[in-house]
């Protein structure tokens, strides 16, 4: 049976021509005009940006190669006992843009399960640190220290051709990805469990492995492999995902980029929300001593927060323009495994009171819930309390999009990035009044 790799090899030589096409004979079609507004605030909109791995509509949500979120849980396989597809089944599907078979599936396990060990000063690094660091910036520093491992850099000092950058590339993400999850459950054991390290598991699939080695019984498994897959892609034109894509465009290897990546998730308007959610979460718990307030409590909480000039965390998204499907996703399964959880009513509570809220107040051009509102909760409820340590589950997650989207960068030859700039006195000629 064909392998990942070589399956992959056949998708790159059928896509090669559809872009080689588009550049040569429709370089010049126009997809729209840049304004002034976009110019200044943030590129929204500008359509500048080509991925095949995952699309956002803004009012659908994220589609997979294609696929809702429901349809790619429902597709994918499953083994006995677990409810949940494995994340090495749905990187085929990113990687590839096809639903793998049970065999399929097991191969990319052997490949992960392969590649898994962590190298010994990676950990010794970690260890150097002052223990007060953020865990993000642990994350990043462990996945940067393993750049000397990078099979791109030896190839390419060795005198690769373009065409073959993605091979190396694809061994260099593996390698990286297979590492990830030990490397967060290191983390966050070596910073809040006293150094108890779990070794990992071999027989284990990754999501299984990770609630192995954070040391948190079933169904977190389903959890991890659940919340790895929701967290994976959103398209290319976020901040974690842009950095990652990026930074590889300079020919960076994948070290270099999922670190920096890392360090775009990290702030509190991008992953970091989802710590910033139950930050706020507790604060209004610790005012309302442990009890559930009213929605009319709950309400003055929230203008309270705006009114100090704060946002309001798990809310608004510069694409989405409805509830993010991601945010339903793990609805559903908060509804189906902790129903009466505390801090899920209060979740819930907060869908009804803040959407109205932030159309009252008349900024926020979405006013429904993203991930982040409802992702903390499900990790609270399985002992996972350190709410600082949320932005590395959902960077472990990203990374499996990012690489894929970087192995594709490599394979199809997208260049170096480089958008140009203008000074504020040529947007004031632009607009006719210098
Ligand atoms: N609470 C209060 N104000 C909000 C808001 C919120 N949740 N969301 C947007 N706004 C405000 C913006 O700050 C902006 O105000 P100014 O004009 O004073 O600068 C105004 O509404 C317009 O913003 P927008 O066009 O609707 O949103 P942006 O595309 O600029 O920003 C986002 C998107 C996600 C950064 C923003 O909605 C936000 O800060 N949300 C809260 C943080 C959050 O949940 N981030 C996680 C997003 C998902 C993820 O990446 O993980």
């Amino acid at each position: 049976m064909a392998t990942l790799k070589e399956n992959l090899f056949e998708k790159i030589q059928a896509w090669r021509p559809r872009t080689t096409r588009l550049l040569k004979e429709h370089g010049e079609v126009k997809l729209g005009d840049v304004t002034i507004a976009q110019c200044i605030g943030g590129m929204r909109g500008v359509k500048c940006l080509t991925t095949d791995i995952s699309y956002l509509d803004p009012f659908e949500g994220i589609r997979f190669r294609g696929y809702t979120i429901p349809e790619t849980l429902a597709k994918l396989p499953k083994t006995s006992g677990v409810e949940m597809p494995s994340v090495e089944s749905f990187f085929y599907l990113l990687l590839t843009g096809d639903v793998p078979n049970n065999e399929q599936t097991k191969l990319v396990e052997e490949e992960f399960k392969k590649r898994r060990e962590v190298p010994g000063y990676v950990f010794d690094m970690l260890r150097a640190l002052p223990k007060d660091s953020h865990p993000m910036a642990m994350f990043s520093a462990a996945i940067v220290a393993m750049q000397r491992e990078s099979e791109f850099v030896k190839a390419y000092n060795a005198g690769l051709g373009k065409m073959d950058y993605w091979a190396p590339t694809y061994e260099d993400a593996l390698n990286l990805l297979a590492k990830l999850p030990s490397i967060a459950a290191f983390i966050y054991r070596w910073k809040y469990k006293d150094g108890d390290i779990i070794e990992a598991n071999p027989k284990l699939d990754l999501g299984g492995n990770f609630a192995h080695m954070m040391g948190i019984d079933k169904p977190y498994d389903d959890v991890a492999r659940l919340y790895f897959i929701l967290h994976s892609d959103h398209e290319s034109g976020n901040v974690s995902a842009h950095t990652g894509h990026l930074v590889a465009s300079a020919l960076s290897d994948i070290y270099y980029a999922i670190s920096a990546m890392i360090n775009g998730l990290a702030g509190p308007l991008h992953g970091l929300a989802n710590q910033e959610v139950l930050s706020w979460i507790q604060g209004v718990m610790d005012k309302m001593n442990g009890k559930l307030p009213s929605e009319e409590e709950m309400k003055k909480f929230v203008w309270d927060t705006l009114n100090s000039g704060q946002v309001v965390p798990g809310y608004g998204h510069a694409v989405l323009r409805k509830t993010d499907p991601r945010y339903t996703a793990q609805r559903e399964f908060c509804l189906k495994h902790l129903p009466d959880d505390p801090i899920f009513k209060f979740v819930d509570l907060l869908y009804n009171v803040v959407p109205p809220i932030l159309q009252e107040h008349g900024k926020a051009k979405n006013p429904w819930p993203n991930v982040d509102a409802q992702s903390g909760v499900i990790q609270w409820y399985y002992g996972l309390r350190e709410y600082d340590f949320y932005t590395v589950l959902f960077g472990v997650g990203r990374a499996l999009g990012v690489c894929a989207n970087i192995i594709w960068d490599r394979a199809l030859g997208y260049p170096i990035e480089r958008p140009k700039s203008l000074t504020t006195a040529m947007l004031e000629e632009a607009a006719g009044i210098k």
